[in-house]
């Protein structure tokens, strides 16, 4: 018989594809284990884990239904830890004729395996991945010519296309195509927080298996009570538990942080998504409906959904027009090590104590506290972007190059010049403030901005925008920000940098 393998990634968890749909003898599924994966950047425990237990239960399934299936575990003397090595034994062992895989979703990958395709003697063919909405190259194709490009402008023509929250005369539903203005309260405790429905897995053994391998990481392993989902059912039920439950109120606590909440209203799907046990269309289709039977309101509905049908599909169209090199941008020239407090949360900014502490333990924050407080402060401060990517590719238990790295190096860090984003997100403690209760009881004060109790936030703020002024004054949208500049007069700004000055010194100590 002809034999067929079929390399599938751990982030390929797709029961759906078409692959699956028939049973064929002379198809082997493969699945494996390799530390070129878990050791390209070092990683949370929860990562790996994650994603080894759902591959591990993909391959249960797919036995289950009858297909063949060959999986090098991490601990198997036969693994040598990197696909090519580990393909050509695989090729050799079942006599295969031809090597198929999927579209990786990160150029690493990507290149390695067509370089890899290139020399095989067999014939090899890339599938699609039939996860997302557009190819990887439609967003560079929407703004072929144009100096801007502008997540907007996508959307609006995602919705169009796809006739999502449209009416019969394709307009959008509620006149307005964006409610953004409208997702900005903070949260003051009421409605509570719901209750975390996931199901809980005992990981122990297969961590105990990772651990003996040797593979390094950082974070809380969680083994015991591991709250990411295994399969799609599993993703669904989660799904079913944040439409009807959560989604009401995802509109107007979307930008909300809280040292009593690490969730808030937030869906908790990105791993699930990522890994591909959920496809887009059926989020975006089920956020959808709950608008139109009148079980959330369209500011929620939609803020949901742009973040699925825009962003995500924006970010990844960013990813693949400017690969290789986007993680290598740098406009600002930043060269600071990150503090030893990323690893540990030990600093005496509340803000920062709280998001890093909760992404430590749990593999996740959520996005205002990944943009406006821990990559606020990386950009103020001075952080390399490079560094930054790194920890927050190892960090999230959602993080996969094509959407971490357009959202740290381009929103968050402003590293590539503006590629992504039309202004950097920053601000000073008054922003942290107005959303989030971390400043009352933080050691630093909110107000000041000199001397040892200053919330450090306030002169970087200030000193950031002076350093940048060559690369930054003549955008629109900072025109207010620079009228304040110059209203504060020089011998200000000058006391306000020297201080910024001697916190970059020593941020280790902030
Ligand atoms: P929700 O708030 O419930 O949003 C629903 C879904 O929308 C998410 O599951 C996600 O699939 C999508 N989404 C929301 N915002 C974005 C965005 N900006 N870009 C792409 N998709 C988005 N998201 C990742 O999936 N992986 C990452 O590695 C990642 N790194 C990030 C790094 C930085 C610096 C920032 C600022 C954001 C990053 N995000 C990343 C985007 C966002 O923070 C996460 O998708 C979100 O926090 C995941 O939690 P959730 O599923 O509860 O999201
Ligand atoms: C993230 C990850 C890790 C930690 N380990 C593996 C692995 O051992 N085997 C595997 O197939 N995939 C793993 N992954 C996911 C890949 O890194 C992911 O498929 C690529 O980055 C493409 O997006
Ligand atoms: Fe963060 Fe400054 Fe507020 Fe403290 S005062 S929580 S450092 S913003």
């Amino acid at each position: 018989m002809a034999i067929t393998l079929r390399l599938i990634l751990g982030d390929q968890i797709n029961p759906r594809h078409s692959w699956f749909q028939e049973q064929r003898n002379d198809v082997i599924y493969v699945l494996m284990e390799v530390r070129q994966e878990t050791d390209y950047v070092l990683h949370h425990a929860q990562k790996i884990i994650a994603i080894f237990a759902a591959m591990r239960d993909f391959a249960r399934q797919l036995r289950n239904a009858g297909h063949r299936v060959d999986y090098l575990e991490i601990g198997d003397p036969a693994n040598q830890h990197c696909f090519q090595t580990n393909l050509d034994t695989l090729i050799a062992r079942h006599g295969a004729v031809a090597l198929e895989y999927q579209e990786p979703d990160e150029w690493r990958l990507d290149s390695q395996l067509a370089a890899y395709a290139k020399g095989l003697s067999i014939t090899c063919r890339m599938a699609d991945s039939e996860h997302f909405y557009t190819g990887r190259d439609e967003v560079a194709r929407q703004f072929a010519g144009q100096k801007r490009w502008l997540m907007e402008s996508f959307y609006r023509a995602m919705r169009t296309r796809h006739r999502i929250l449209m009416n019969d005369e394709d307009k959008p539903h509620g006149g307005q195509w964006n409610f953004d203005h409208d997702n900005r309260k903070a949260w003051s405790g009421t409605p509570p927080e719901p209750m975390d429905s996931r199901v809980r897995h005992d990981h122990s053994a297969l961590w105990r298996a990772i651990v003996i391998a040797d593979v390094k990481s950082f974070g809380q392993p969680s083994a015991g009570q591991f709250a990411w989902p295994l399969n799609r059912p599993e993703a669904l039920r989660q799904l079913d538990h944040f439409v009807e439950n959560i989604l009401p109120h995802f509109g107007d606590f979307q930008d909300a942080m809280s040292s009593r909440a690490s969730r808030l209203f937030h869906s908790l799907l990105s791993f699930a998504l990522n890994t591909k046990m959920l496809n887009p269309r059926e989020v975006v289709a089920r956020a959808e409906a709950a608008w139109h039977e009148g079980r959330a309101p369209l500011t929620a509905a939609e803020g949901f959904i742009r973040q699925i049908l825009g962003w995500r599909e924006y970010v990844r169209g960013v990813y693949w027009a400017n690969m290789p090199g986007y993680t290598g941008h740098n406009v600002f020239g930043h060269d600071l090590p990150l503090p030893t407090w990323f690893w540990d949360g030990e600093t005496r900014m509340r803000c920062l104590a709280h998001a890093i502490r909760q992404s430590l333990e749990d593999a996740h924050a959520h996005h205002i506290q990944r943009l406006m407080v821990i990559g606020n402060f990386s950009l103020l401060a001075g952080l390399h972007p490079a560094e930054v990517h790194r920890w927050y590719l190892g960090v999230y238990v959602d993080a996969f190059e094509w959407v971490e790295a357009p959202n740290t190096i381009g929103m968050s860090q402003f590293a590539d010049g503006g590629l992504l984003a039309t202004k950097p997100y920053v601000s000073s403690a008054a922003y942290i403030n107005r959303m989030s209760d971390y400043c009352k009881g933080c050691y630093y004060d909110k107000k000041l901005r000199e001397g040892d109790r200053a919330c450090p936030f306030n002169s970087l703020y200030w000193d950031f925008f002076t350093r940048n002024k060559d690369t930054l004054a003549a955008n629109p949208r900072l025109g207010m920000v620079y009228r304040q500049l110059n209203r504060m007069g020089d011998s200000a700004v000058s006391a306000l940098q020297a201080h910024a000055s001697g916190l970059r010194r020593q941020l280790e100590r902030l």
